[in-house]
C-alpha cells in the first residue's frame, strides 16, 4: 500500500494554488453590489459638506417630488424609531443620521430610497440643509484645549473633548528605574491617519419580508455574526429572523469591522418600505467617512544603562478618535493593545497612559492590519529603539541582540501582563543579518559618503499579539472571542466545512481545507469551505487581528480530530477489531498487527451512512468551538536599505530583506503574500499615505489622486525568509501572519532613512517621509514633523 503524501493532497506544507481566485480573476466573484433582487429599490446617502456645524433646519420637499423617489429618511424619522443614535463598539454611542450637529465632514445627514441609484442621487442634491457652522477641531492639542468648543455635547455629563484615559503599569517602580539610568532616550513622533482603501467600498442590500418577518441583509462585513447580535439588540429584531450574509469581500484589512450609519439605514428603510433596499457606498464616501486607522502621538522615553540594557520604558499617547469612538476592539483595554509594545525585549517595568481625543474628522482609528493599535505600538517601540542605539553609539542590530528576550526566557511574562511563549527571537535578526550582508553594508556606507552619497539601512524586529482571544480577556458586547468550525463528510469522502470566520482575500477556502487534509487525509480539492452566512455558518467572530488561524484555524482541526475519532469506531467495525487495535496514518486506519489490512477515510465515511456498527449513530459531522488559552505570538525581522538624494530628498529603497517565524506555515505561498502585501503597505504608510485635514476640517484626500496607493511600478522587490517556531498551544503549531508585515515595517523604512541621515543630527521625521520633508530635515538639521 501507498502512503499518503501530504503535500501531494495539498495538505500542511502545501503550496496550494488559491481555490478562490479561480472566480475572482475571472471577475466571476459575487460580492455584495453583484446581488440584485427582485423589486429592489435603491439607496443614497447625503453627507455633511461641513466638518463641525448645527443644523438648522433641513428641508426634504423637493427630494420627495422627484418621480421614482420613495422615501426620505431624516434624523428625525429614525428618531421616532429610536435609531438616530447607535452604540458602538467601544461603549459610544454614534449617531445614525444627524439631528442636533454634525461633526465631521462625510457624516451622514439624510438618505434617499428610490427605482435606481442615479435617482437617489438626485433626491439626495434636492434636499437643503441649513447650516450654522461651529469652529472645527482637527487635532487632539486643539481638541484638548481649555477653551475648545464641546464636540460631545449630546453625551449627558460630557464637559470636554476626552473621550477615554487609560493607564497600564508600574509607575513608581518605573520612577526608580529612570531615576538610576544612565542614559535617557526620548522621542516625539505622530503616526498619521491613514485609510485601508479597499478596491470594494462598503455595501449592503437589507432586505425585510413583511409576511415571514424575516430580515435579510447582504454586506461587506467581516464579522457577520456580530452585526446579527448587534442588529437584534439595536433594532430590538429576533435573532432567528435575521440573517446576515457576506458574500465575496473585494478586500477588508479592518474597513469592514465597524457598523457603519449606511447598513442601519438601509436596514430601516426596507423595514419601512416592504422591499429590499441596496445601499453601495461610493469612493469618495468610502474615505471620508468609514473606519480610518492610526492618528496617534506619542510621546516617550526608555531609561538605559551605558552598556546597553534598557532599564525601564514609560510613554504618552494621545489617539485622535473622530467624532464618535467607535473603535471596533475586542479587549477591556480602552486603546486596544497598545501595552504589548516591547514585547520582545527583555525590559523590567515600564509605564503607559493614554488619552483619546474627540475631534471633527471621521471616527475610527482601529483598521488596517492594525491588532488593535498594535501598529502604533510596535512603530513606536522600533522608532525609540534606534534613537536609543544612537544615543548610546552602539550598533542598533548589538542594541537589539542584548535586549531581545532569548530563547531560554520563554513563556516571558511582559511588564504589562501578556504571555509571550515561544520564538527565536536572534536567530530570525541574524538570518535578516546575514541575508542583507550587514557587516559588507556599513563598509560600502562609510566608502559611499565620502563619494557624497547617503545610504542607510533600518532594521524592525518585533513580536506582536494575534489571535483575539481567549475568554477570560477578550470580549465583543459581551460576546466572547472563540470560534468555530463546523464539518460535514458526506458518504463519498467529500467534505462541506463551514467556520464563523470570513476571508476577504485572506484565502480561507484553500488554506481551512489544507488543515482538513493534514487531520483526515482526505484532499484538499475534495474539501469546499463556506463562510459569511449567519444561517448556515457556526457561531464565530469574524475575521480581523489576524485571529483566524489562531482561532478558527485551530476549531478547523479541532473538528477534524472529532471526525477521525469517529472514523476510527467505523473502522475497528470494518476490519472486525476493537478499537484499540486500530492505528491511523494519514488518509488510513490499520491493524496494529497486520498493517496491511486497512480502511481508508473515504471507507470509513461511507460506512458511517451505509454500515455502521450497531448502536452507533449514523453521519460523520461534527462541529467544534475553540477558545484559545493565548494569544499567537509571531516574530518578523525587516531590514532595509535606502538611498537618500540630499538635493531633493526623494529615496530609493535598494533592498528588503524580511525574515517571518510565524509558526507552521499551512500554505506558504499564501504566507508570503500576506508578507509581501504587508510589506507593500509599510511602503505606502512610510513614503506617501496620509489623510490630512485643512484648518476647517475639510478631508484633504478624499481621492485617489491625493491619498496615494502604491502601484507594483513603485512597490520595491521583497526578499521573505522564514523561521520556524511551532506555536506550544495551536493544535498544528501555527501563529497568525496577516498582519506582521503592516506592524512592523513602517519602521524599518523610516529607520533606514534617518540612518542615512545620521550625520545631520535629525532624530525624527514623521510619515510620510514626502522627500520636501526629508529635504527639510537635511537642510536644516532638525526634526520634521
Ligand atoms: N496562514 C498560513 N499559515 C500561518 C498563518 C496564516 O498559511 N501560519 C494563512 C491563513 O490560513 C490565511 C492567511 O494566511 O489564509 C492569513 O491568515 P491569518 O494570519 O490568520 O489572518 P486572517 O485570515 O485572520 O486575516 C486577517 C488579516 C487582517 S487583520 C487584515 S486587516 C488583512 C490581512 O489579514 N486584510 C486583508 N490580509 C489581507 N489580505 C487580503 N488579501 N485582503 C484583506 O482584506
Ligand atoms: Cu485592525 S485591521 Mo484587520 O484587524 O481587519
Amino acid at each position: 500500500m501507498t502512503r499518503v503524501d501530504e503535500i501531494g493532497i495539498g495538505g500542511l506544507g502545501a503550496s496550494r494554488r488559491r481555490v478562490e481566485d479561480a472566480r475572482f480573476i475571472r471577475g466571476c466573484g459575487n460580492y455584495t453590489d453583484d446581488i440584485k433582487l427582485p423589486g429592489m429599490l435603491h439607496m443614497e446617502v447625503l453627507r455633511s459638506p461641513v466638518a463641525h456645524a448645527r443644523i438648522k433646519s433641513i428641508d426634504t420637499s423637493a427630494a420627495w417630488a422627484i418621480p421614482g423617489v420613495r422615501l426620505v429618511l431624516t434624523g428625525e424619522m429614525a428618531a421616532q424609531r429610536n435609531l438616530a443614535w447607535m452604540p458602538t463598539l467601544s461603549y459610544d454611542t454614534q449617531a445614525v443620521l444627524a439631528t442636533d450637529k454634525v461633526r465631521f465632514q462625510g457624516q451622514e445627514v439624510a438618505c434617499v430610497v428610490a427605482d435606481d441609484p442615479y435617482t437617489a442621487k438626485d433626491g439626495c442634491e434636492a434636499i437643503v440643509v441649513e447650516y450654522e457652522q461651529l469652529p472645527a477641531i482637527v487635532n487632539p492639542t486643539q481638541a484638548l484645549a481649555p477653551d475648545a468648543p464641546l464636540i460631545r455635547d449630546d453625551k449627558e455629563g460630557q464637559t470636554d473633548n476626552v473621550c477615554y484615559r487609560w493607564e497600564v503599569g508600574d509607575k513608581a517602580g518605573t520612577d526608580r528605574a529612570f531615576a538610576r539610568a544612565d542614559k535617557v532616550t526620548r522621542l516625539k513622533l505622530h503616526y498619521p491617519r491613514s485609510h485601508p482603501s479597499p478596491i470594494e467600498c462598503c455595501g449592503s442590500i437589507a432586505n425585510y419580508d413583511p409576511a415571514t418577518g424575516k430580515l435579510t441583509v447582504y454586506m461587506t462585513s467581516q464579522a457577520p455574526h456580530i452585526i446579527r447580535a448587534a442588529v437584534a439588540l439595536v433594532a430590538e429584531l429576533p435573532e432567528h429572523l435575521i440573517r446576515i450574509v457576506s458574500p465575496d469581500i473585494g478586500g477588508g484589512f479592518g474597513n469592514k469591522v465597524p457598523v457603519y450609519p449606511g447598513y442601519v439605514c438601509s436596514i430601516l428603510c426596507s423595514i419601512l418600505l416592504g422591499k429590499p433596499v441596496k445601499w453601495t457606498e461610493d469612493k469618495s464616501g468610502n474615505l471620508i467617512s468609514t473606519g480610518f486607522a492610526r492618528d496617534m502621538y506619542f510621546d516617550g522615553e526608555l531609561a538605559l544603562r551605558e552598556d546597553g540594557r534598557i532599564l525601564a520604558l514609560r510613554f504618552h499617547a494621545d489617539t485622535d478618535q473622530g467624532a464618535f469612538f467607535s473603535d471596533a476592539q475586542p479587549s477591556k483595554f480602552k486603546i486596544g493593545l497598545v501595552h504589548s509594545a516591547f514585547a520582545c525585549y527583555d525590559i523590567p517595568v515600564g509605564h503607559i497612559t493614554a488619552r483619546g481625543a474627540y475631534t471633527n474628522k471621521a471616527p475610527g482609528g482601529v483598521a488596517y492590519r492594525c491588532s488593535f493599535r498594535v501598529t502604533e505600538a510596535m512603530f513606536f517601540q522600533e522608532r525609540i529603539i534606534a534613537a536609543a542605539a544612537a544615543d548610546l553609539g552602539m550598533d542598533p542590530a548589538e542594541f537589539r541582540r542584548v535586549n531581545l528576550v532569548r530563547d531560554d526566557q520563554f513563556p516571558y511574562r511582559t511588564p504589562f501582563g501578556f504571555l509571550t511563549d515561544s520564538g527565536q527571537y536572534r536567530r530570525c535578526l541574524d538570518l535578516g543579518l546575514d541575508a542583507i550582508g550587514y557587516e559588507d553594508f556599513l563598509k560600502d556606507k562609510e566608502e559611499a559618503r565620502l563619494r557624497g552619497r547617503r545610504l542607510g539601512i533600518g532594521i524592525s524586529t518585533m513580536t506582536e499579539p494575534l489571535g483575539a482571544g481567549n475568554s477570560r480577556e477578550y470580549d465583543i458586547l459581551g460576546i466572547k472571542m472563540f470560534d468555530s468550525a463546523e464539518l460535514r463528510v458526506h458518504p463519498t469522502g467529500k467534505a462541506i466545512l463551514r467556520t464563523g470566520a470570513k476571508s476577504q482575500g485572506q484565502g480561507h477556502e484553500t488554506t481551512w481545507a489544507q488543515i482538513v487534509s493534514h487531520e483526515l487525509g482526505i484532499p484538499a480539492a475534495d474539501v469546499v469551505v463556506e463562510e459569511g452566512d449567519t444561517d448556515t455558518a457556526p457561531f464565530g467572530m469574524g475575521t480581523y487581528a489576524s485571529r483566524s488561524t489562531p482561532v478558527a484555524g485551530a476549531a478547523v482541526s479541532m473538528v477534524s480530530r472529532k471526525i477521525r475519532a469517529k472514523a476510527r469506531k467505523l473502522a475497528a467495525h470494518l476490519l472486525e477489531v476493537s478499537e484499540e487495535d486500530v492505528e491511523w496514518e494519514l488518509g488510513r486506519f490499520f491493524v496494529r498487527s497486520a498493517p496491511n489490512r486497512g480502511v481508508t477515510i473515504q471507507e470509513c465515511a461511507m460506512a458511517a451512512y451505509g454500515n455502521m456498527p450497531d448502536g452507533l449513530e449514523p453521519g460523520l459531522e461534527n462541529n467544534a468551538y475553540y477558545d484559545p488559552p493565548n494569544l499567537t505570538w509571531p516574530f518578523a525581522c525587516y531590514l532595509v536599505i535606502v538611498e537618500v538624494d540630499p538635493e531633493t530628498g526623494v529615496w530609493d529603497v535598494l533592498r528588503v530583506v524580511a525574515v517571518d517565524d510565524c509558526g507552521v506555515r499551512i500554505n506558504p505561498m499564501i504566507v508570503e503574500g500576506q508578507i509581501t502585501g504587508g510589506l507593500t503597505e509599510a511602503y505606502a504608510m512610510s513614503n506617501m499615505q496620509f489623510m490630512t485635514f485643512d484648518a476647517e476640517g475639510n478631508c484633504v484626500g478624499s481621492n485617489y489622486l491625493d491619498y496615494l496607493l502604491p502601484t507594483a511600478w513603485e512597490t520595491p522587490g521583497f526578499e521573505l525568509h522564514e523561521v520556524v517556531t511551532p506555536c506550544p498551544h495551536h493544535p498544528i503549531g501555527a501563529k497568525g501572519v496577516g498582519e506582521c508585515a503592516a506592524v512592523g515595517g513602517p519602521a524599518a523604512f523610516v529607520n533606514a532613512v534617518l540612518d542615512a541621515l545620521s550625520d545631520t543630527g535629525v532624530r525624527n521625521i514623521d510619515m510620510p517621509l514626502l522627500p520636501d520633508r526629508v529635504w527639510e530635515a537635511i537642510t536644516t538639521g532638525r526634526d520634521v514633523s
